[in-house]
């Protein structure tokens, strides 16, 4: 290149930064096409074909500011029925584009195209979107960044850069392949064989260092994280070697800084992070392992690790070390994280409903169903197959038709009401020990009917049947909800509420129930539609840890339920 071509690029650079920098709007767009196809991508020393979207993995990332209104075209160039889900975003009275398979929509089949419209309202900060079919989310996701609305800024002093930290699991198999080997086996599916940070490994694993994540930073600076677990079955920690990480955002609403050694997030839950580079100019290890309270339990027990590098320093003194990350089964140190997460209601103003119309008690169960006769295979626990409930109820998601479809047209023997409020048997849901015959669940596909205007409270009571126990995150789809309280043991109604935090709770769209113990949520179900509430764990979720909310019309025509889009994809 010539000098002066090159002289002429710096001004231009020097320029079209100074532009940026004064510039309060981000770049955004109001509509964008999502082709799902495969593509080759080699990670472990193996390649192989992954379902992407465009190509990328992890894939694009949405960019809006608060309140927004963005299309999406989400055309399905690959083999398999897909659907596209936007984790956390609330679709006031558009739950027709919410994405989950069956439940609000037909699957989108090669060859087929959707145009789904995806409104902000209150959320800012970070979500993401993943497919919500089968085990495709492993591989198609990405984030989306919710800047400030208009006239507005963040909570804290604009950070100098916004880097997306996704985390992932990679099989070296076909994700497909490891879905149906567990359905047929009617065993636990194998675990993965490495994290990733966006899209990397790291150091740590066959052939890919060369592809390390690397995160560069000027020294002085502050950095916005914004931290996504698209991991399928993992609650991850995440730290990064002598620096500290402040929370300021959780699913898209800021929080009371909050500042940490360490993280720890689960599947589902997005966080904003602030990263002050105020350290030596050098390398450093960012890295994240699992969190995996369950004994016993195999697990991806490998450690992902990405680089924080200095600029100007191109001979670090040493190989960076590692930062500590707490114990794998250290459920205090997870749960000291989660439980100190507080809301911000001084600048964002909190209505936690106080006057409840709608209680609902719920268990989260790990359960198995006896071998039936003249099946071959049940590598369950004890020769059984495994299988998980809600209320002793293990969800059957429809396979012929929607949820949201057949509520809106009237079609029977889709789904049936009555999920029940409470569970079905009252006895020591943390205890060590059961009779064989509580392991059984049943199953339906019952869903919980909502009057439009209820405020609700739910408790999530997790029980140590099968395995003793282990955390679940439980996300409710159309809703953020205040987590008013956790605890270990069994729920009491009439002890556990009198401690509640109706103060500054954090709105969440995902939540922690802990191990042997129960968490409680209240929101105000004003969003009329069809709305999954499920574990974010796929394989509970693959195996009935879930059910349906149907929040009714309310009176007036801004509370009900609109028309479907023309291009519904059909059955
Ligand atoms: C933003 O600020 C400008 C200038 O003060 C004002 O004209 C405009 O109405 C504001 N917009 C909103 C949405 O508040
Ligand atoms: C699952 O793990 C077992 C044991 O390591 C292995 O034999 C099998 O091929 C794996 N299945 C898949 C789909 O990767
Ligand atoms: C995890 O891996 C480390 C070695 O990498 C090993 O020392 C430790 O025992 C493993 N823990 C579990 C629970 O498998
Ligand atoms: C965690 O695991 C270690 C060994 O891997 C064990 O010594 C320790 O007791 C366990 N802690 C808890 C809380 O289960
Ligand atoms: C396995 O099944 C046998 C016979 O049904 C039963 O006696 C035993 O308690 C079971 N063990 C477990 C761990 O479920
Ligand atoms: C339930 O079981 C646990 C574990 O054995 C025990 O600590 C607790 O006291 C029991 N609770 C009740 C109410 O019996
Ligand atoms: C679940 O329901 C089945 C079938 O009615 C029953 O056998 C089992 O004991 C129940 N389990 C629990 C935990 O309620
Ligand atoms: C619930 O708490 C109340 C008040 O502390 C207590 O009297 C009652 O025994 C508890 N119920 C159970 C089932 O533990
Ligand atoms: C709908 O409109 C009515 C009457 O105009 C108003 O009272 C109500 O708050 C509105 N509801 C929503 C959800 O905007
Ligand atoms: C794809 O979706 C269609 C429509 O619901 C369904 O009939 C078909 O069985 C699905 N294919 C697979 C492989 O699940
Ligand atoms: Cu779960």
């Amino acid at each position: 290149m010539s000098f002066y071509k090159e002289l002429f690029l710096q001004i231009l650079l020097i320029f079209s930064l100074i532009a940026l920098s004064s510039q309060t709007r981000y770049q955004t767009k109001s509509h964008y096409n999502f082709v799902v196809k495969e593509a080759r991508y080699t990670r472990l020393c193996c390649t192989k074909n992954i379902l992407t979207v465009n190509g990328q993995f992890p894939g694009p990332t949405i960019r809006v500011h608060k309140g927004d209104t963005i299309y999406v075209n989400v055309y399905n160039k690959g083999k398999y029925n897909i659907t596209i889900h936007w984790h956390g975003v609330k679709q006031p009275r558009n739950p027709w584009t919410d994405g989950p398979e069956y439940i609000t929509q037909c699957p989108i089949k090669p060859g087929g195209k959707f145009r789904q419209k995806v409104i902000f309202s209150e959320e800012e900060g970070t979500l993401w979107w993943h497919a919500h079919s089968d085990w495709a989310r492993a591989t198609v996701h990405g984030a989306i960044n919710i800047y400030p609305g208009i006239n507005s800024t963040y909570p804290f002093p604009k950070p100098y850069g916004e880097i997306p930290i996704i985390f992932g699991e990679w099989w070296k198999n076909d994700v497909n392949k490891v879905l149906t080997e567990s359905l047929e086996s009617g065993g636990a599916p194998n675990s993965s064989d490495a994290i990733t940070i966006n899209g990397q490994p790291g150091d740590l694993y066959l052939c890919s260092k060369s592809e390390t994540f690397k995160l560069r930073v000027e020294q002085g600076r502050t950095y916005l994280l914004r931290v996504v677990n698209a991991a399928m079955n993992l609650i991850l920690f995440f730290s990064i070697s002598k620096h500290k990480l402040t929370v300021v955002g959780a699913d898209a609403m800021y929080t009371k800084p909050m500042t940490r050694d360490y993280i720890c997030i689960s599947p589902g839950q997005t966080m904003d992070v602030l990263l002050h580079a105020n350290q030596e100019p050098s390398h450093y290890y960012m890295a994240a392992r699992a969190y995996s309270s369950a004994a016993g339990l195999e697990f991806d027990n490998t450690t992902a690790t990405g680089i924080v590098q200095y600029s100007w320093s191109h001979t670090p003194l040493s190989t960076p070390s590692l930062p500590h990350l707490p114990n794998y089964n250290d459920t205090q140190a997870a749960f000291d994280f989660i439980r100190s997460i507080r809301g911000l209601p001084k600048k964002y103003p909190h209505e936690v409903p106080t006057k409840i119309t709608t209680h609902v008690i719920t268990t989260v169960s790990i359960n198995t169903f006896p071998c039936p006769n003249g099946r071959q295979t049940c590598e369950g626990p004890n020769g059984t197959i495994l299988s998980s409930s809600m209320n002793n109820i293990s969800f059957q998601t429809p396979n012929k038709f929607d949820i949201l479809e057949a509520y809106y047209y009237h079609i029977n023997g889709v789904f049936s009401k009555g999920f029940p409020s409470f569970p079905p048997l009252i006895f020591n849901f943390t205890a060590d020990s059961f009779p064989l015959t509580l392991n059984t669940p049943k199953r339906g596909t019952k869903v919980k009917v909502l009057k439009y205007g209820s405020t609700v409270e739910l408790v999530f009571q997790g029980t140590n049947l099968v395995g003793g126990g282990l955390d679940h995150p439980m996300h409710l789809h159309g809703f953020s909800f205040y987590v008013v309280g956790y605890g270990f043991g069994n729920f009491n109604k009439s002890k556990h509420p009198m401690n509640y935090n109706l103060i500054d709770p954090p709105l969440l769209n995902t939540l922690m129930v802990p191990k042997s113990g129960w968490a409680a949520v209240r929101f105000l179900a004003s969003n009329p539609g069809v709305w999954f509430l499920h574990c974010h764990l796929e394989r509970h979720l693959t195996w009935g840890m879930e059910t349906v909310f149907i929040v009714k019309n309310g009176k007036s025509l801004n509370e009900t339920l609109p028309p479907p889009p023309p291009d519904m994809p059909l059955c």
